[in-house]
């Protein structure tokens, strides 16, 4: 089988980096041992130099939306085309935790960045690229907001309203629901059964 580029999604909470460690382990059970793992923001000095900028709260010049949206792009093609690509090209699996449809769900549904942007941004910056697989770990932003406050303090994004994250979630399963390389993980089951929801999916997907 060709190597592939998987992508994680959802909203903060959902369980991506948890969910991370089992699309390794059933990789794994394939036979697919050189995976290489990324998130965006970041994956690359200059990427993760953007992605502390673009989370931290105590500044005093935060980014309007639109400069916030093209730092998310300049991070994203550094990571793609010194990271992902050159990954591709030489035969290694890639496993992100995150990618485009971050931005079209955030930005163009949280922020309520003009679909028009955000279209050409998409096409303007990655051209054809997309992801082979995206798994979207669906969660309300309730609780995925009560599970990560365990954890301590919020960063700039994670501070935003539950109006901008039920805003977030409305664009995800629109845009889920449009695309058949997506597909939809029920979030709010324990570990263990988004684990099993996880393994039937990827091994069915692998298996074609
Ligand atoms: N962003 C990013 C944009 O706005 N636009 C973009 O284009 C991009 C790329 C990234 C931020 O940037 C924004 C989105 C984000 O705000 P981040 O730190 O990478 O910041 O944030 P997240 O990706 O959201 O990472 P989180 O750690 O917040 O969420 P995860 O990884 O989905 O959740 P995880 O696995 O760490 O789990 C959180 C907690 O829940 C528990 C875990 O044990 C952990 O304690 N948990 C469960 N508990 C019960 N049942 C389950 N099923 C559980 N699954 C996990």
């Amino acid at each position: 089988m060709r190597n592939k580029f998987i992508v994680l999604e959802g909203l903060e909470g959902s369980g991506k980096t948890t969910a991370k460690n089992t699309i390794v382990q059933i990789l794994n059970t394939h036979g697919i041992s050189d995976i290489v793992i990324t998130r965006e923001p970041g994956g690359t000095p200059l990427a993760e130099e953007l992605r502390t900028l673009i989370k931290q709260s105590a500044n005093s010049d935060p980014p309007t939306n639109k400069a916030e949206v093209l730092m998310l792009y300049a991070a994203r093609i550094q990571l793609v085309e010194k990271v992902i690509k050159p990954a591709l090209k030489r035969g290694a699996w890639v496993l992100s935790d995150r990618h485009d449809l971050s931005s079209q769900a955030y930005q163009g549904g949280g922020r309520g960045i003009d679909p028009w942007l955000m279209t050409s941004l998409r096409d303007g910056i990655l051209g054809s690229f997309r992801p082979d697989l995206t798994l979207y770990l669906d969660i309300l932003p309730q609780h995925g907001l009560e599970r990560i406050s365990l954890r301590g303090k919020l960063d700039r994004i994670e501070q935003e309203s539950l109006a901008f994250f039920e805003r977030t979630r409305a664009r995800y399963l629109q845009l889920v629901a449009t695309d058949s390389c997506i597909k939809t993980i029920n979030a709010s089951q324990s570990i263990q059964q988004v684990n099993e929801n996880i393994k039937t999916i990827l091994n069915e997907w692998l298996s074609k």
